[in-house]
């Protein structure tokens, strides 16, 4: 039986603060929405019901530790509690007698790691976590469920994150403009740092914070080596001493040739001394200044980026020199597996499996090999990466991009839970049926001691931080599943949408129903069938056509390979054979032509025109089904998003309606250049149930050529 008692909670000041924080509580109801508040949106509840009992359940908040992180969860509490229920919530050290609150809690035997639990005690709610950021996760969680105006008993729950590092990954240059960034440009004020702190940072922290994101890489893995500078360090400190108060650790994203661009040495070689002694050297200076850096991150030998190869060494050499250096801080590195070199014999689908699946084994304790989720990079719709089931003795981290690079920029509407999931869903058989990629990543099915997953952030300077408010989706489900990989994206859409736009039941089915078949759509009008990267230079709107470069993988014939026979890479025995690469359980349900999931068709086989497809139609009906289809699926997403306008605030409905205009204007331009590029090799006509392109193939290309101008 706890002892209540009565708490000292009345100085004038404190109380003017309360007063304070009510009034821009409500004058921010105010406001229309410009969505900088994301999914922290701690409005007024209308409901006089659901009002009063909550007001009757929250009178204080009790908490008797002190540090910066549960000052933050308290604080956040307070804020979200005063503003939602239109009064005073005292913070006090112990509970009130006599009276319900909230009362956090640190325990030994609380829930492990990072995880919470919320218990409802006489009357009580009671969120009790082993460490302060499980505190502040709970905290999160109990504001999250009164803003779906759920009964506070059915808030009961204890919750751990699957995933160890939760992080979001910055392709932001030190400029300011963000590689592949469609939200402005980057949140860091480099040259403001570290004298000026944005207040932004804070709230940057705390909507991780709120889904469980616990790491943060600043800069682009394309990295300048301006940020291992004392002066740049100085800089990432600040940015630093705001994450840490949000249980958010900061990495950075490392130069290979650091050693001679910015060291002076000779080398960069990782089995010289003096290059492994100079790691060692700026290892210790970082960690003098961020006392709790999180480690590198390292693209190597990819797309031009220096590495170890450079000096004949494998990517196990060069990780293991950087983990030599952070081991004695706990740090870790995390090197990436995205690599493909410039051969036009070769099949890129193949290329990380082949550089790093005979690594296994031989990377340092302290390495996490970071896979993109799919071989080729960030397409639509790609098979799960081989790589996962194949490095059992190697921490594998996964690696989603959040930021819309092949999905429409901030333009189209694409919600990306379905893309996450479907990968980590995917069986790998290689502990037999239900070795899915979600265990591989979790660590359960090798005992992997590391656990990552990271998400290429979607977020910059504009108000709203993804340029596209329905992008926001994109950031939480990813926090979401990263904490919890067994969440379906539908109920993430649902909250999200709760959350962030509208709790009446009928326009949240009808938003979620938009997110749901969102990318579906996208991939029809764009990459059906298992067709690939029709990008080359905009990765914007498709150029099928393109066939110069300078690297032969850098056409899209490369990836399509149309010709008068059909469409599609062949991938089995008699192509590339990179189905070798999966487990036979698996390979065997895309070896076969006639069977082959039609999503996957193109990926895996190259089809003739007039095959009969599992579908009934022949190849190019189908595709000329799916791209006319996609299209006009847009016309519906603005049916649905028009039918939901009362119960949205009308800047961000009337951003959406715009966007999804152009939507829609695009998904015509894209089908028709497709259809029209496809058709010179088909030399079959487009179906007479659907109208005919407007504009001739080259007057597509031209529009298509527009945005390719410099
Ligand atoms: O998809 C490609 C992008 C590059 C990116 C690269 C990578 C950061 O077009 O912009 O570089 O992937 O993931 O390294």
């Amino acid at each position: 039986m706890m002892v209540f008692t009565k708490t000292l909670f009345h100085s004038k000041i404190q109380n003017l603060a309360l007063l304070l924080l009510l009034f821009v509580a409500i004058s921010n109801n105010a406001s229309a929405d410009d969505g900088y508040r994301l999914w922290l949106k701690y409005d007024r509840i209308q409901n006089t019901t659901i009002s009063a009992t909550y007001s009757k359940s929250f009178n204080f908040i009790a908490l008797s530790g002190n540090s910066d992180i549960l000052n933050n969860a308290v604080k956040e509490l307070q804020t979200g509690l005063t503003a939602m229920l239109g009064k005073p919530i005292p913070i006090v050290k112990t509970p009130v007698i006599n009276q319900s609150g909230i009362i956090l809690t640190i325990s030994a035997n609380g829930a492990s790691g990072d995880g919470y639990s919320i218990q409802m005690q006489s009357g009580n709610t009671v969120i009790t976590a082993s460490k302060d950021a499980g505190v502040l996760y709970g905290s999160f969680a109990l504001l999250r469920h009164l803003r779906q105006h759920l009964p506070v008993e059915k808030v009961v729950v204890q919750s751990s994150p699957k995933i160890q590092l939760r992080m979001l990954n910055h392709w932001d240059n030190p400029e300011g403009p963000i590689e592949r960034g469609y939200a402005g440009s980057s949140l860091w004020k480099w040259y403001e740092l570290p004298e000026t702190v944005d207040p932004r940072y804070t709230d940057y922290a705390r909507a991780n914070a709120s889904i469980g994101i616990n790491g943060t890489v600043v800069n682009n893995v394309n990295a300048s080596a301006r940020f291992l500078t004392a002066e740049y360090v100085h800089k990432v400190a600040a940015l630093a001493g705001v994450f840490r108060k949000f249980g958010i650790k900061t990495y950075l994203s490392i130069h290979f040739a650091a050693p001679k661009t910015l060291g002076g040495l000779k080398t960069s070689d990782p089995l010289d001394p003096e290059v492994r002694k100079w790691w060692i050297e700026k290892t210790k200076e970082i960690y003098r200044i961020i006392p709790d850096f999180g480690g590198f991150l390292v693209k190597a030998n990819s797309e031009g980026e220096p590495g170890p190869q450079d000096y004949g060494r494998t990517h196990a050499d060069g990780a293991n020199m950087l983990a030599e250096a952070l081991a004695p801080f706990n740090g870790v590195v995390i090197w990436r597996a995205f690599v493909y070199k410039a051969d036009p014999n070769a099949d890129r689908f193949k290329a990380a499996y082949d550089e790093f699946a005979t690594l296994d084994g031989k990377f340092a304790k302290n390495v996490i090999v970071q896979v993109k989720n799919g071989p080729i990079d960030f397409q639509p719709r790609e098979p799960f990466s081989p790589l996962f089931g194949n490095m059992p003795r190697t921490p594998l981290g996964m690696e989603f991009q959040l930021t819309q690079e092949y999905l429409g920029f901030a333009t189209h509407w694409v919600y990306e839970a379905p893309i996450f999931k479907e990968c980590l869903d995917a069986d790998t058989y290689v502990k037999g049926k239900g070795s899915t990629v979600a265990t591989i990543v979790d660590g359960s099915l090798h005992n992997y001691r590391l656990t990552c997953m990271a998400g290429v952030a979607n977020t910059g300077s504009d108000r709203n931080w993804t340029g596209n408010p329905m992008a926001q989706a994109n950031w939480y489900a990813f926090g979401r599943l990263a904490w919890d990989h067994t969440l379906s994206p539908e109920a993430i859409a649902r909250e999200w949408t709760q959350l962030t736009l509208t709790t009446e039941p009928r326009h949240v089915s009808a938003i979620s129903d938009i997110m749901l078949r969102s990318r579906d759509i996208y991939v029809d009008y764009n990459t059906p069938l298992g067709l690939s990267r029709p990008w080359t230079g905009s990765h914007y709107a498709p150029e099928p056509w393109q066939n110069r470069s300078s690297r032969p993988d850098w056409t899209a014939i490369y990836y399509h390979r149309a010709d008068s026979l059909g469409l599609g890479f062949d991938r089995t025995a008699t192509g590339s054979n990179a189905l070798l690469q999966y487990r036979p359980e698996v390979g065997r349900t895309w070896l076969n032509a006639e069977t082959c999931p039609l999503p996957y068709l193109l990926w895996f086989h190259h089809i003739p025109w007039s095959q009969k497809l599992s579908s009934g139609r022949n190849l190019w009906d189908e595709l000329c089904h799916r791209f006319y289809t996609g299209a006009d699926s847009v016309l519906w997403m603005q049916k649905q998003w028009a039918g939901v306008a009362s119960s949205i605030d009308p800047a961000i409905h009337s951003d959406v309606t715009g966007r999804l205009a152009k939507q829609y204007n695009e998904a015509i331009w894209w089908r028709d250049a497709w259809v029209l590029y496809l058709q010179t090799f088909s030399k079959k006509p487009i179906p007479a149930i659907y109208p005919k392109p407007e504009k001739t193939l080259e007057e597509v290309k031209k529009r298509v050529d527009v945005y390719l101008m410099r």
